[in-house]
């Protein structure tokens, strides 16, 4: 092909790529099987990469985020991002409703639609092509997020028509994406998002659009900023239809009302129908429908007279606490769980709380038989909030931990300077159970369609008695299990043969070794290479090792030190799982940065990176992240509401940046 074809086979590609991927992100109606848009898009790639000079700015490949950011612009807004007064019942409706009824009287419309939880953010076109994203900000100026913007894969790059406008929406992370990426954050000793609102903030906040690209975020766009009239359109309902004709993503659960008693109905079915959406809604905006309309009734000071959000009543329930089960995690470690009287909360049913520990039983004085107030945190996990002590008719006895083990009934220990409780038997069947979760679990061994029911029927049925024997399983033994099908197995075995191949820290990390994180793990890996070499280390050598201290050292040698462990080393090896340390390791000698060979403590609240961001840059660099200041510290860099670690570091003399100087030193 000469350049001429190949530009216009560039040009082909991208409109198929757009074509497809309108179709499966904002129709959810695939127009073809993945496997032949990933052929498109290996083919675009192949070209770009060779003639860079065919990256258009619209090109699908822009999507999976390039450059890491130092931080964001301001932008300010062409038209103020304005916010929505709020109604919490029915009469604040009717008020509302009354109020617009002596302005413009009685023939008019509303556009109700759902609130959807999530941030508010702006999208510029222009002659067509996506310019520039901003998230609200103070509603005057906002920050730049054009390119994790451009990561959303709903948001067209290139819309229909050749118009420069500005639209509105609300860009959101899916519930099913949002508890698997807080799954995935505990895994990694990362704290949990409380809300896919948070979460989804969190990503847009990245300076890495990577990560962005990474978090499976969505929008709906809900108006066109400034004049819609420019556009010919003359109501709101248009201009929503208009978005959809340009290629954008618009709610389709949008329904115009003509009277408050069906404002209320449309409340009254969503209330009902909102835990089956995928998404959060916090509340219904109500809207009058016509431009015309709209413009007479005007603005107050910070919000239009023309539409309110009706937010969603505080969920907190109360019920009563029927029992508080405990269950034992893969460290033996008893977490105890309130059951509760089913009670609805946010539409779903609620049997079961987290109580966390028991520490906080005793705060809170919970009891048994008590009448609890029940909260879903960020409407999705439900938590006991307090007591109502009022309640308490009777004289309840106080919640006292077991002394033995509720599934192996051997003797709990308390390890001293520790709060939990700890069953410390290897051979409980809950431990074990537990500890092959957690081994084919996402940062793990990463084994699909291994889930927790599987692995418990596994263990049930005596399939699998320890990590080693899940490389044995075949797929007619796996057919029989409840829920099985033959695709499933199939797809099971070749995922666990897959996974034999993954480098040594994922099996180390898989182990559950105690004290060894994610992060031990690779160190160890990178340091040792190979699991034998690991398992013969003495506590001198691990010592010697940045980053690894005496508790840690001891429980790996400790580890290491039983027939058991060796056996099952020597089972996998031979069932040819790869033992050996095959990622990359950070090649200290050429690096020459402030950073490089520091152990640095990050402390309170960053506001441009989030800690974890900071943190894989520092080790980019070759820097170090220590948890806690001591006088191995090199640098301490404190955000907001920096606590005892900065003043630990003023006290050792401890060179302590701001976030400004590490994005500085970053650049
Ligand atoms: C939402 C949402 C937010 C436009 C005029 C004032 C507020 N969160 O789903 N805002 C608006 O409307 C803007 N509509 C929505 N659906």
């Amino acid at each position: 092909m000469d350049k001429v074809q190949l530009e216009e086979r560039v040009k082909e590609l991208n409109q198929l790529l757009h074509d497809t991927g309108y179709a499966y992100y904002v129709l959810d109606q695939p127009l073809v099987p993945d496997a032949v848009y990933d052929q498109y898009l290996k083919e675009l790639i192949g070209i770009e990469t060779e003639f860079p000079d065919l990256i258009f700015a619209d090109s699908p490949t822009q999507r999976v985020g390039g450059m890491i950011l130092q931080g964001f612009q301001k932008v300010t807004h062409t038209f103020p991002m304005l916010s929505l007064s709020n109604a919490f019942g029915r009469e604040d409706l009717d008020d509302f409703d009354r109020r617009i009824r002596a302005s413009i009287g009685d023939d008019f419309s509303y556009v109700c639609e759902l609130k959807i939880d999530g941030l508010a953010i702006s999208l510029s076109y222009e002659n067509g092509l996506f310019v520039r994203g901003a998230t609200r900000g103070d509603g005057r100026v906002g920050e730049d997020i054009t390119e994790n913007l451009k990561t959303i894969r709903s948001i067209p790059l290139r819309l229909k028509k050749p118009i420069t406008l500005e639209v509105r929406g609300e860009a959101y992370m899916p519930k099913k994406s949002f508890l698997t990426l807080n799954e995935q954050r505990m895994a990694n000793e990362e704290e949990k998002f409380a809300n896919p609102r948070n979460a989804a903030a969190g990503s847009l906040r990245q300076l890495d659009p990577k990560i962005a690209a990474s978090r499976n975020l969505s929008i709906f766009v809900y108006a066109i900023g400034g004049d819609g009239e420019a556009y010919q359109l003359d109501s709101h309902g248009q201009a929503l239809d208009y978005l959809d004709d340009l290629g954008f993503q618009t709610n389709k659960e949008r329904q115009t009302c003509h009277s408050i008693d069906e404002v209320q109905a449309y409340i009254e079915k969503w209330t009902t129908e909102r835990p089956n959406l995928p998404y959060e809604i916090d509340g219904i905006v109500i809207k009058v429908n016509r431009y015309l309309h709209q413009q007479e009734l005007g603005f107050t000071a910070k919000s239009p007279r023309w539409a309110t959000a009706y937010k969603f009543p505080a969920e907190e329930v109360v019920t009563k606490l029927l029992n508080i089960e405990l269950t034992v995690g893969r460290t033996g470690v008893l977490t105890p769980t309130a059951i509760l009287e089913p009670v609805l909360v946010a539409g779903t049913t609620v049997g079961r709380a987290s109580l966390h520990n028991e520490d906080l039983i005793r705060e809170k004085d919970i009891r048994i038989g008590d009448t609890v107030i029940i909260r879903k945190a960020g409407d999705i996990i439900p938590e006991v909030v307090a007591v109502v002590i009022a309640e308490r008719k009777e004289e309840l006895p106080a919640f006292e931990m077991p002394t033995h083990c509720p599934v192996c009934e051997s003797e709990l220990i308390r390890i001293e300077g520790e709060v939990a409780l700890r069953c410390v038997n290897p051979q409980c069947p809950a431990q074990i159970t537990e500890g092959i979760i957690h081994f084919v679990s996402r940062n793990a061994m990463n084994i699909d369609g291994l889930g927790e029911k599987v692995v418990e029927q596994l263990f049930r049925e005596g399939l699998i008695k320890d990590v080693s024997d899940l490389f044995t399983l075949t797929k007619e033994q796996l057919i029989q299990l409840e829920r099985m099908g033959d695709k499933s197995a199939t797809n099971l075995v070749a995922a666990i043969e897959a996974s034999k191949l993954n480098s040594m820290e994922r099996v180390l990390f898989g182990l559950g070794i105690r004290h060894v994180g994610e992060k031990a793990a690779k160190i160890l890996s990178e340091e040792f290479g190979d699991m034998k070499q690991l398992a013969e280390a003495t506590p001198e050598q691990l010592i010697a090792i940045h980053e690894i201290g005496g508790k840690m050292a001891d429980s790996v040698v400790s580890y290491f030190d039983t027939d058991e462990v060796r056996e099952l080393i020597g089972k996998l090896e031979s069932l040819g799982v790869n033992l050996t340390y095959t990622g990359k390791k950070v090649d200290l000698s050429n690096l020459n940065h402030v950073l490089t060979g520091k152990t640095v403590v990050l402390t309170g609240k960053l506001e441009q990176l989030t800690r974890q961001e900071a943190k894989e840059k520092i080790e980019q660099l070759g820097g170090t992240i220590a948890g806690s200041v001591s006088k191995k510290t090199d640098i301490v860099i404190a955000g907001e509401d920096a606590g005892s670690k900065l003043e630990k570091a003023k006290t050792l003399g401890i060179p302590v940046w701001d976030e400004e100087r590490l994005i500085e030193e970053l650049k």
